[in-house]
């Protein structure tokens, strides 16, 4: 044992004894954070590029900024920044692929992708251990241009559209059942205006007749589950979103799926954290987005804040930490595009963990008795406890790195892998 993992075991024994103290378990707070699995957005690695052959940005209002070098080029070096990001994130974790990343051959348009396309990545989870979930891609092609997918008023359109994400659930179904696991679909579009609109009634109605067409059929859930994500506004899509997210709660309250909440996606001041609860309230499960949007949904890596924790404590206060999927969902690339995803992952463990650590128990007795300053005060005095040490000791037996050496191993790897990749 090194100095550092000798120093980490002791540390962690005194924490234990610490948040006893509290009435807070730290050995089972660890083993509930063993149980989350996060779903890694594929997306960071290659700034939502995708293996169709396309040039551009992905457009739909989405925006990478950055030219950081190492980008995956294919298919086979993107899944080898994956594995390398998940070696590094503690635990067993999943993989969020978009359509656009089929290996098509000789081309499939976004209308007719099928499990063929998907077969290596199926191959590479299993290899690797890791879940997979997936998304229809309504976004970087000439038929999304004009602003609209689902909800166009043309029906040429839509019917394009309907068909690829009625095959994207397909793809999903076929995953999930090739790896005995659940498969999560997400569907995100980009459709709305930029100003006046005469249409939000039309597009809406549009929207809701799409939708019903794609999620007519229906899958085990052991398969498949659908999620629906809204968004506030994009850039381009400034004035008005067909998929609010009035119009997807409804919608997914009626129709049996969940709803998707993107940290991204709301007012710069409303609070995710708090919606949480309401909706735990009406639906069996939720799927996050964890994203960091900074004055708009800038889609920055994910690090430990104050938001993140306060929506890690609503869930687990909740005692519903296994009906939330956590996914993370931005791209950055301008800077370690593997050090990115490690460091967002371990964000949102760390704020997991934090909310587990939390002395839930004792902070409800002052409440319940009206003992507000009470309550603040134990708070307070609890951020003061060594939460770190709990950290470490979770990636010491888990085998991962920790404190510098992580910093140090993903620059390596982008020294000597990703950095090749130019010449
Ligand atoms: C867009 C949504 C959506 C995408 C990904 C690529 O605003 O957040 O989830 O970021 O699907
Ligand atoms: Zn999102």
């Amino acid at each position: 044992m090194t100095d550092l993992e000798s120093r980490a075991r002791k540390d962690y024994e005194r924490a234990r004894e610490v948040f006893a103290e509290l009435g807070v378990d730290t050995d089972r707070a660890l083993k509930a954070l063993e149980g989350v699995s996060l779903s890694l957005p594929c997306w960071q690695a290659d700034d939502v590029g995708g293996f169709e052959g396309r040039e551009g940005g992905p457009g739909g209002g989405l925006q990478v900024t950055g030219s950081r070098p190492g980008r995956p080029r294919n298919p086979e070096e993107l899944r080898a920044d994956l594995s390398k990001a998940l070696s590094l994130v503690p635990g067993r974790h999943r993989v969020n692929l978009h359509a656009m990343y089929g290996e098509f051959g000789k081309g499939a348009d976004r209308d007719r992708i099928a499990p063929e396309h998907f077969q290596g990545w199926v191959d590479w989870a299993r290899s690797a251990g890791a879940g997979l979930d997936f998304n229809a891609t309504c976004f970087a092609h000439p038929k999304a241009e004009a602003g609209f997918t689902l909800a166009s008023p043309d029906e040429g359109i839509r019917s394009f559209w309907v068909e690829h994400v009625r095959r994207a659930r397909e793809v999903g179904a076929w995953m999930g059942r090739e790896l005995g696991e659940t498969c999560l679909h997400n569907l995100w579009i980009p459709d709305g205006t930029k100003d006046l609109t005469t249409l939000r009634f039309r597009s809406r109605e549009r929207l809701f007749e799409s939708l019903d067409r794609i999620y007519a059929e229906r899958f085990d859930p052991g398969e498949l589950r659908d999620s629906v994500e809204s968004k506030l506004f994009g850039i381009g899509t400034e004035a008005f979103t067909a998929g609010s997210h009035e119009f997807y709660l409804l919608y997914a309250m009626e129709r049996g799926i969940f709803p998707c909440l993107d940290t991204g996606h709301f007012h710069p001041t409303e609070s995710v954290a708090d919606k949480v609860s309401s909706l735990l309230l009406f639906f069996p499960e939720l799927l996050l987005h964890l994203s960091r949007g900074i004055r708009w949904d800038s889609d920055h890596v994910v690090i430990l804040e104050d938001a993140l924790e306060e929506t890690a404590c609503e869930a687990v206060r909740a005692g519903a930490l296994d009906r939330i999927h956590w996914a993370l969902d931005f791209f950055d690339a301008g800077l370690n595009r593997v050090g990115a995803l490690v460091l967002g992952a371990r964000a949102v463990q760390k704020a997991l963990l934090s909310a587990l650590l939390e002395p839930v128990e004792k902070m409800r007795e002052r409440e319940e008795e009206g003992d507000r300053f009470g309550l603040l005060a134990l708070r307070e005095s609890w951020k003061e406890l060594p939460s770190g040490a709990v950290w470490r000791y979770f990636c010491l037996e888990k085998g991962v790195p920790f404190g510098e050496a992580l910093a140090e191993e993903v620059e390596t790897y982008e020294r000597e892998v990703l950095l090749k990749r130019e010449g």
